[in-house]
């Protein structure tokens, strides 16, 4: 279904997406406007902005961490590019630390689907045995969202 041969994808009644934001995006209008899917613009596309923001700068920053030290044999893993990856996450995240001032999630008081592909990340930053700097702000999203359900059901998952 996906000419890249990845995941996710999804098939709605027909209807086949692929990129995991655009799937975000159309799930969330298609079930939640108003709610995940903010009707008002501005506020939209804030959601949006962060949605951007965790492909393009956390993502990047992560996957080498990740890789390394979760799928990768300590004998073969490349530490330099790890040390990297950690160093470029705690500048990433120091972005959302000034992003979740006055915020309790990133396009302000109600959760959107800005929070879902960066919750992912935040979970994924917690769970590895790296360096973090100490980030209030951070910490307590992180706490905001493990008290969802879904999240500690869905997202919350042992690295692997
Ligand atoms: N930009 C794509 C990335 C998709 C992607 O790289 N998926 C990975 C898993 S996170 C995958 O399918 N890997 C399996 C493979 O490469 O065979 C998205 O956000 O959906």
């Amino acid at each position: 279904m996906n000419p890249n041969g990845r995941v996710p994808t999804i098939e709605d009644d027909g209807f086949v997406l692929w990129e995991s934001n655009a799937i975000v995006r159309y799930l969330s209008e298609k079930h939640g406007a108003g709610t995940l899917w903010p009707n008002d613009p501005r506020q939209r596309a804030d959601a949006d902005r962060w949605m951007d923001w965790t492909t393009s700068t956390v993502a990047p920053a992560i996957t080498p961490v990740f890789w390394g030290l979760i799928r990768t044999p300590a004998e073969k893993r490349d530490l330099k590019a790890i040390e990297e990856g950690v160093e470029r996450l705690a500048q990433a995240f120091q972005v959302l630390e000034q992003g979740l001032e006055g915020r309790d999630h990133v396009a302000g008081k109600s959760f959107t689907m800005g929070d879902i592909p960066l919750g992912t990340f935040v979970h994924r930053w917690y769970a590895l045995a790296v360096k973090r700097p100490k980030l209030p702000r951070v910490e307590a999203y992180y706490e905001r969202l493990q008290q969802r359900a879904s999240y500690k059901k869905h997202v919350m998952l042992p690295l692997s």
